[in-house]
């Protein structure tokens, strides 16, 4: 008998999911782009030491909670709503989070912060794996109700078919923290499970972290058991004494490319087979305005797709060597957003590109 309940050929073609991003290359759909409205100097924390750079150490002490500066947030406000523009042209649709309050003091039973931070960087706080979105336990106390500008978002998502995997809500007592000069140590104990978002790459079946001043063993283990077996995530050395976000130090642009940074990568046998591209030095000039990390961001580029990458419109040896390298680059304005903390792959969070689990890294049946 004929089954009528099957639609004719041509119309059961499923419908386009909520979510659904496995890699960093794969063609882009739809993506979160960040906002700086509202935002706040982080208040201060000794943890924080390791990361953010000298100049800025001093500011966050006296100046947390108060307004981040309202003429740099406008130049960068209009950087981003020009990457809105240049995704827009592209087929791509851009979300962007709610406006919310980072200047308001919160606190805990046992903590206080003098403020929020920013919505600026979704790369940081979620981390799509498929059709689902992972809200990361971050470390430092001013990012506890980051989520916060988001989760309108992420209820939608949710709703239309998205899985939705908070991590557990961490304490963020004294007991994560590990303060003075250990040497080599990580910011970070092994209390309770924090990781920044920004700590992995997606490849497929694969996961790629580094552990930094913001991500523990026991974050990575709460990844890897919440993902399950279909998922491989592998722990990578970095060489970076500063490690917070490993995405200004590799950056996979395509299946079999990756472009990194020319010390801080350390090569490993994942990678077996893969052109590896040490990126040119970044142009910013020295006295350029930097409150959270280095110039290197020039490298964290965002990926249309395998053949094409955003780039910042500056970085010109950047560029020739990845147009030499076979890509084509779409240059756009965005050294004011540098200033607070990163670039086009920090900023953004791709919520749908096209394509599904593949195997990209070298597998131990493969050698
Ligand atoms: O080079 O300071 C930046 C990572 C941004 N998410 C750096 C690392």
């Amino acid at each position: 008998m004929r089954d009528d309940t099957r639609q004719p050929a041509g119309q059961n073609r499923e419908p386009r999911p909520a979510v659904n991003s496995y890699t960093e290359w794969d063609p882009l759909r739809e993506v979160v782009v960040g906002s700086l409205q509202n935002g706040a100097f982080p208040g201060w924390q000794e943890s924080m030491a390791r990361v953010v750079p000298d100049a800025a150490q001093q500011v966050f002490r006296e100046r947390g909670g108060t307004p981040l500066p309202a003429g740099l947030v406008k130049a960068a406000e209009e950087e981003l709503e020009g990457l809105v523009e240049v995704l827009e042209d592209h087929g791509v649709t851009a979300v962007r989070p709610d406006t919310v309050q980072h200047q308001t003091p919160f606190g805990t039973p046992s903590w206080s912060s003098a403020g929020g931070l920013y919505a600026g960087m979704p790369r940081d706080l979620l981390m799509v794996v498929g059709d689902a979105i992972i809200e990361a336990p971050m470390s430092w106390r001013s990012r506890y109700h980051e989520v916060d500008a988001f989760r309108s978002l992420i209820k939608s998502y949710f709703r239309r078919g998205a899985r939705w995997l908070p991590a557990p809500r961490p304490q963020l007592t004294d007991e994560l923290y590990r303060t003075g000069d250990a040497a080599g140590e990580w910011a970070v104990t092994e209390f309770e499970p924090v990781f920044d978002a920004a700590d992995f790459l997606r490849f497929g079946r694969d996961l790629v972290v580094q552990r930094s001043h913001v991500t523990n063993a026991f974050g990575i283990d709460w990844v890897r058991r919440s993902l399950g077996p279909e998922f491989r995530v592998t722990v990578v050395d970095t060489d970076d004494p500063h490690a917070m976000h490993i995405d200004a130090t590799m950056a996979p642009l395509a299946p079999g490319k990756l472009l990194v940074h020319p010390k801080r990568y350390v090569p490993h046998p994942l990678f077996d087979g893969w052109e590896i591209l040490p990126a040119p030095a970044p142009t910013l000039p020295r006295d350029w305005p930097m409150y959270f990390c280095s110039p290197w961001v020039s490298m964290n580029v965002l990926s249309l797709n395998p053949e094409t990458v955003l780039v910042e419109r500056q970085e010109q040896p950047l560029i020739d060597a990845l147009t030499a390298w076979g890509f084509r680059c779409v240059p756009v304005d965005f050294r004011h957003v540098y200033t607070f903390g990163g670039s086009f792959h920090c900023v953004t969070l791709d919520t749908v590109r096209d394509g599904g689990t593949g195997r990209y890294l070298s597998w131990p049946e493969d050698r």
